[in-house]
């Protein structure tokens, strides 16, 4: 629940938008809700930012490069356009990769930024000579098994084809090269660039190689979808599922290699944590491979818990649930007196989420095990399915004399779904309740009353900072130290500041204890915020 002491909600609406001009005022009260959990109402979302304000989403490139391919850690992501558009996006984001160079024999190129450095001449002439002789070069220098091929904004305006481009590098090079139509200006966010990426992932990448059968024969086989390695959260994650018997065939794309995407159709079950950069993927393997996929939390303790034994009731397998309730048990044991420790401390602190287009949702659940309440929240670029969420959870039924599938969740074609399964596994998992695409989102799992607000201005946040006077915001680069001048502290979320991991639960541990310290620095004491000072001004 919501401290008691809060705001009134419709007072601070007005607030918030009041010194608009009339038209950008009716835009914005639309993309502001006050939170009903159980009548989530509809907010507008996905829409274009109005021009003049500061909002701090990224770009479609932002999207397709930085955010879905960039941590795959062996293809050689060149970046067709002029050096800015490289150089400011490299190693920002703080995905790692677990392969030091030449492991194995597995490159790592996580560390380079590789750019066409598109100038005047390009822009007049055009630039696809120069990409062809960039592939060439890297080809020559790194031998990779794979080159991605990102297109910024000059590309579309100047009509570079970096397409054919890459099929006449495929064919010159014999080694898989695949471009990318992501120029910068397209779409409204991120969004569309995660959306261009998946595409074409799925289309030039998924189903290209084959596992040897040997390491084919433990059945929990699973993709993690939308899991990036942000601050290594991908290394606990890798950690957990391999203590409860998982096999993790591939993650998109955290601490990933070429390979692990190519096979990931070998799998038989993808669960999916970040919903919004992924689920197309997810809908796509499902569709051609008949693979199910689950929405999971791995941020917080509690919500790692309710994720692992979602995956295990799905696989239905007795040993297995054993085996997670185990893994549960002891991780929480080990977890549990440090966080009734920062919990003491923590207790009734109050937050505002602003990022992205999962992590605003995910991390309440890890405030929620210290006992921090989550005032105000809203995502960047996130879609209305991920704000309201969806009560459709639908499930497998099957008509046990004739054996068929009477209903099926999985928009695969049933006939393909069954012929990969066995009747007995189609009737063991009807048994065990199978629960398919059940959908999470923000506002169902939000207080009533916290105010929900889509693709937040700066302005509009220091308003909230004024109303709710929050003992942490969370958020990105672009207004971390505008709030911190306000005297509250903010703890950046895309890139975890300098730490992390914080999935899983020794994520958890290290979340919980961060936070503790950051709420309860003296330091914030001796901010006089902007509005303290006006008011003495006044008096
Ligand atoms: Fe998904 Fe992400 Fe996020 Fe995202 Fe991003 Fe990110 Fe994010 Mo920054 S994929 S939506 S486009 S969880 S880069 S790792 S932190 S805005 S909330
Ligand atoms: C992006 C990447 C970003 C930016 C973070 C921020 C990230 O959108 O291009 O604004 O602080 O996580 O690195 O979301």
């Amino acid at each position: 629940p919501l401290p008691a002491r809060s705001p009134d909600p419709s007072a601070v609406i007005s607030d918030l938008v009041t010194s608009y001009p009339p038209k950008v005022m009716r835009k914005r009260r639309r993309h502001i809700i006050v939170n009903d959990p159980q009548e989530p109402d509809q907010i507008e979302a996905n829409a274009r930012s109005v021009p003049g304000i500061i909002t701090t989403r990224g770009c479609c490139y932002a999207g397709c490069k930085g955010v879905v391919l960039g941590p795959v850690s062996d293809i050689v992501h060149i970046v067709h356009g002029p050096v800015g558009c490289s150089y400011y996006a490299w190693m920002t984001r703080r995905n790692q990769s677990g392969n030091s160079v030449d492991t194995n024999g597995v490159p790592n190129y996580i560390n380079y930024a590789f750019t066409t450095d598109l100038t005047e001449h390009e822009i007049i002439f055009g630039g696809e000579k120069k990409l062809m002789q960039a592939i060439r070069e890297a080809n020559e220098i790194f031998h990779p098994k794979a080159i991605a091929v990102f297109s910024t904004c000059p590309v579309g305006l100047i009509g570079d084809d970096v397409h054919a481009v890459a099929a006449l590098a495929k064919a010159e090079l014999g080694i898989n090269v695949f471009g990318f139509s992501c120029e910068g200006y397209k779409g409204v966010s991120q969004s569309a660039g995660h959306h261009i990426a998946n595409n074409g992932l799925f289309k030039n990448v998924v189903g290209t190689e084959d596992l040897p059968e040997e390491e084919l024969t433990n059945p929990f086989r699973i993709n993690l979808l939308g899991e990036y390695n942000i601050g290594g959260d991908a290394f606990e994650l890798e950690r957990v599922f391999e203590k409860c018997g998982f096999d993790l065939v591939s993650t998109f794309s955290g601490n990933a290699q070429y390979s692990d995407l190519a096979h990931a159709q070998e799998a038989n079950l993808n669960v999916v944590m970040c919903h919004r950069s992924i689920n197309y993927m997810a809908e796509m393997m499902e569709t051609k491979y008949g693979i199910p996929w689950l929405q999971v939390n791995f941020i917080g303790a509690e919500s790692t818990a309710k994720s692992l034994r979602k995956i295990a009731r799905y696989f239905g397998d007795e040993d297995l649930i054993a085996r997670v309730e185990q893994v549960i048990a002891e991780e929480m044991a080990e977890l549990e007196p440090i966080r009734q420790d920062v919990r003491s401390r923590t207790q009734g602190k109050t937050v505002m989420l602003y990022v992205g287009g999962s992590r605003a949702h995910h991390y309440q659940a890890l405030f929620a095990d210290i006992g921090m309440p989550t005032v105000a929240a809203g995502y960047e670029f996130a879609h209305r399915d991920d704000y309201e969420g969806s009560r459709v959870t639908p499930t497998i039924k099957m008509d046990a004399d004739s054996r068929n599938i009477e209903e099926l969740s999985v928009s695969a074609d049933p006939d393909e779904f069954r012929a990969r399964k066995t009747t007995e596994e189609l009737l063991a998992l009807e048994a065990g309740g199978l629960k398919f695409a059940d959908y999470e989102g923000m506002m169902p799992e939000m207080a009533k009353d916290a105010l929900v607000i889509d693709d937040i201005s700066h302005h509009e946040l220091e308003v909230l900072i004024e109303y709710y006077k929050p003992a942490l915001i969370c958020s990105g680069i672009k207004d971390k130290y505008v709030v911190e001048k306000m005297g509250v502290p903010c703890k950046q979320l895309h890139n975890y500041d300098y730490g992390g991991p914080y999935a899983g639960f020794q994520g958890a541990v290290n979340f919980y204890q961060e936070i503790d310290r950051v709420v309860n620095a003296a330091v914030w004491r001796f901010i006089t915020p902007p509005w303290a000072k006006q008011t003495a001004n006044a008096d």
